[in-house]
């Protein structure tokens, strides 16, 4: 008997229903092919159908966090507050999967299990742990960056007797945690967000600390009718300008060096750059990332921030972080560094030991037991590679996904790897995806590869897999690239140091999105140069 039972042939298999694969599916639509995603969740979302937990909101302008296709939905769609909350996010890539009318062709709670490369028809056999398996002449991976949860292997978490929850897994129910002792473990972006929601409810709140961050006010508001009817009316010339900036975002950055003015006026500007809030802060000069100097002058600003919000001297040193800013993700918060003010919020710093244990009765770290009734885990997430490394993807000769990537991820573009032809990535490792506006990116991968598949199909074209050495010399341009930054110097997702074991390599492209933009186009310009069709 066959492996695979009830196939459902298509052109086209998507993995994922957050945005990449909820616009890939419309746009594989409209060129007429049969295609469908499936999508482990019972919802559309992606992400954002996990990271429910209080707090939750994205770090990009909501009115800029949203599709730019359909000029409809652009101006039909009603964003409330600055930053736009996990719930309304949700409700947004809804009603847009309603408006494309896509649920027909959207299998949820459907895990894909295996996808094998059949070499001598070019086709994508895909089990699921459902009733029915695909064959399909594409896949593509629409599977998200940050999508796999990282639970470290603490010693003893399965011996503790209370409730545990991660941040990126949240429960669909509210959750209560009145009355309780609730310890956080993680002060990344999660963490930044849900603390002080935590801090607001529970009897007490433990945050467990292992590195410090660097957290800007976000000054999150109500967007006020006016302000939505500019933008609306300004919609393409924004975002056309935008696609010109290295991220692809709005804000626009002063084009001066933090050492070319005078300690006084540096401050000046970068107080400007908090007020704006968020991650206008980066902004306030051209080189806040790129020059060690400049870095100092930021950290030294944030740090004086922290020490303002908090008086109590030790708390304040403690949330105070060493690193360089903008090496690991800067947090935007609400309210972060006062929630330390509150009498019921305890903050631990980890030492070298970091969390010893867990027991029945709670966490044990500085030689000290903490008993708590609840975990919190706001421990990130195997980020970039660790949805795609679960599911095995066996390749040409069998080879593995995971084997092809042994040393780390290796791509043309972000988009496909060499001896797994047919297989596309959205916003995959090799390409600015985490580093930019998501959004934006995602559309100019979605376009990219309808614009792919629409040229193999008027051609005849069966097959199409990157060269090994168009590959190779993607990645080591990357590589150089990146080693040149001052991203490279610290312990971030970025470059999988988070996750015990992973290779470091870093991951993201950081050529900036113009520069990316354009070397796709150039690629598509001479035929897809780099690719082998056949
Ligand atoms: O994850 P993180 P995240 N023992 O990896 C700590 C996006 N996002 O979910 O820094 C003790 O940043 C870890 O400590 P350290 C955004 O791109 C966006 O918060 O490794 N602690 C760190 O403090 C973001 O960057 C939004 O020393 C351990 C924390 O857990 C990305 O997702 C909101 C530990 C993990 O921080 C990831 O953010 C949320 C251990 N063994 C997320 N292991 C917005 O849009 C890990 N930690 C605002």
């Amino acid at each position: 008997m066959s492996k695979y039972q009830n196939v459902s042939s298509l052109d086209v298999l998507i993995v994922g229903a957050g945005f990449g694969g909820i616009y890939m599916l419309h746009k594989l639509r409209e060129l007429g092919l049969s295609a469908k995603i499936v999508d482990v969740a019972s919802g559309v979302g992606g992400t954002w159908f996990w990271n429910r937990y209080p707090g939750a909101r994205c770090d990009v302008e909501s009115m800029f966090y949203s599709y730019s296709f359909d000029k409809e939905l652009e101006q039909e769609w009603e964003w409330t507050e600055r930053y736009p909350a996990q719930p309304e996010i949700l409700s947004y890539i809804n009603h847009v999967a309603d408006r494309f009318n896509l649920r027909p062709h959207i299998q949820l709670e459907t895990r894909v299990t295996s996808a094998v490369y059949d070499e001598t028809d070019a086709t994508w056999l895909v089990t699921t742990n459902g009733d029915n398996d695909f064959s399909a002449r594409f896949c593509i991976m629409a599977t998200g960056c940050l999508s796999a949860a990282n639970t470290p292997d603490f010693d003893g978490l399965k011996n503790f007797k209370g409730r545990t929850f991660h941040t990126g897994k949240w429960p669909h129910e509210d959750v209560d945690f009145s009355g309780r002792r609730v310890g956080v473990i993680g002060t990344g972006s999660s963490g930044v967000q849900i603390i002080p929601e935590i801090g607001n409810q529970a009897d007490h709140l433990t945050v467990f600390q292992r590195t410090a961050s660097y957290v800007a006010e976000a000054f999150n508001r109500p967007l006020d009718a006016a302000e939505k009817a500019d933008i609306k009316a300004n919609y393409e010339e924004i975002r056309t300008a935008a696609k010109k900036t290295f991220g692809g975002f709005t804000i626009v950055a002063n084009d001066q060096s933090a050492m070319a003015v005078s300690e006084k006026d540096c401050r000046n500007k970068l107080e400007e750059g908090w007020k704006a809030g968020g991650n206008s802060l980066m902004a306030s000069f051209n080189d806040i990332a790129d020059n060690e100097d400049s870095n100092l002058r930021a950290q030294d600003f944030v740090r004086d921030k922290i020490r303002q919000a908090v008086p109590d001297v030790e708390t304040a040193e403690k949330l105070s972080p060493q690193h360089l800013i903008g090496c690991k993700r800067l947090c935007l918060g609400t309210n972060y560094y006062d929630t330390y003010n509150r009498d019921n919020v305890t903050l631990i710093s980890l030492g070298e030991k970091g969390v010893e244990r867990l027991t029945a009765k709670g966490v044990v770290a500085d030689d000290t037991e903490f008993e708590i009734d609840d975990l919190i885990l706001a421990t990130g997430f195997d980020a970039m590679t660790g949805t795609l490394s679960k599911i095995p993807i066996h390749g040409r000769n069998n080879v593995t996904l995971n084997e092809a990537w042994e040393a780390g991820p290796r791509t043309y573009l972000g988009l496909m790897t060499h001896g797994f032809p047919n297989l596309f990535m959205i916003t995959g490792p090799g390409s600015p995806s985490v580093l930019s506006n998501m959004l934006p990116t995602i559309e100019q991968h979605v376009e990219w590869i309808a614009e792919c598949i629409g040229y193999l199909e008027e051609k005849n074209i069966k097959e199409i897999e990157p060269d090994l050495q168009a590959q190779d010399n993607w990645v080591e341009h990357g590589n150089e690239i990146a080693s040149k930054t001052l991203r490279y110097s610290c312990s971030s997702w970025y470059l999988g140091a988070n996750v015990p074991g992973k290779p470091r390599v870093f991951m993201p492209y950081i050529g900036g999105m113009p520069a990316y933009r354009e070397k796709c186009a150039a690629v598509t310009a001479a035929g897809y140069e780099g690719f082998k069709l056949a």
